[in-house]
């Protein structure tokens, strides 16, 4: 449950951060699922030509952790107090940053997909990260502009991320934007361990450098949106875009 204050914060800044917000076992049943879902072959899931990991799509088709943890009752109550309606999915996926890998994001506010490729009405959709690993300054963690959300949407460009083809493109936004944006507001870079939520508003601009670190960074991301603004004319295959927009009930943890 945030508090006022909390939720406050996130209008604000478009920006929220909840340090060890998940317990190590419930972070722990997760990540047990890893070493399978790096090994599956399916189009939910993205290597690079290298064979590096870079992401899982729609994790509650194929692993049960991930589903069940879609249902966590304190995931589905935060998202629910700051959307102000019912939530459903949107997007369900884990970001893998392979050690010492490619995988680097430019700056972009997710609302620009989401907006121009998946036909979403009003950018009232967040996402909320789950650190999986530690995140620290060596394995590109994302960084933000607090407050750029207030700005609205800024014109971008669709450019493709390597090692993503065929998946999505991203809402580029060009240099001069971003300085000025950076000397508006500056910039962070949430570290933390295991467990951490960073919980960010569609139109937070945000990007990450790659991973020089000998250790893996996994992020997870809930987008929840409400169900009043589910989108309208999708484009993006249905892993990537959801297309079921029922409510989300919470389910206890398996015994
Ligand atoms: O996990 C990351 O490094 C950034 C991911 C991101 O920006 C996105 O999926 O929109």
């Amino acid at each position: 449950m945030l508090t006022r204050q909390q939720i406050t914060s996130y209008e604000e800044q478009g920006l929220l951060v909840l340090p060890s917000f998940f317990d190590a076992q419930e972070i722990g049943e997760l990540m047990a699922d890893m070493p399978r879902i790096c090994e599956l072959q399916r189009p939910e899931i993205a290597r690079a030509a290298t064979g590096e990991m870079r992401t899982a799509l729609a994790l509650h088709r194929y692993s049960e952790p991930f589903r069940r943890f879609m249902h966590n009752p304190r995931l589905l109550e935060i998202a629910r107090q700051l959307i102000d309606d019912d939530v459903y999915c949107h997007q369900y996926k884990i970001v893998c940053k392979d050690p010492m890998g490619t995988l680097d994001f430019p700056w972009h506010q997710d609302y620009g997909n989401w907006q121009d490729l998946d036909g979403m009405p009003a950018p009232r959709a967040l996402n909320i990260s789950i650190y999986l690993d530690p995140v620290t300054e060596f394995n590109g963690p994302v960084a933000f502009i607090p407050g750029s959300h207030k700005r609205g949407r800024i014109p971008s460009l669709a450019e493709q991320p390597a090692g993503l083809e065929g998946m999505t493109t991203l809402a580029r936004l060009n240099r001069g934007v971003i300085e000025d944006l950076v000397n508006e507001f500056g910039m962070v870079s949430p570290k933390g361990p295991a467990g951490t939520v960073a919980i960010f508003h569609g139109l937070t601009a945000h990007a990450s450098t790659p991973n020089i670190s000998p250790w893996t960074r996994h992020i997870l991301y809930f987008t929840a949106n409400g169900v009043r603004n589910a989108i309208r004319q999708p484009t993006r295959p249905d892993y990537v875009a959801h297309r079921t927009f029922d409510v989300l009930e919470p389910e206890l943890a398996a015994a």
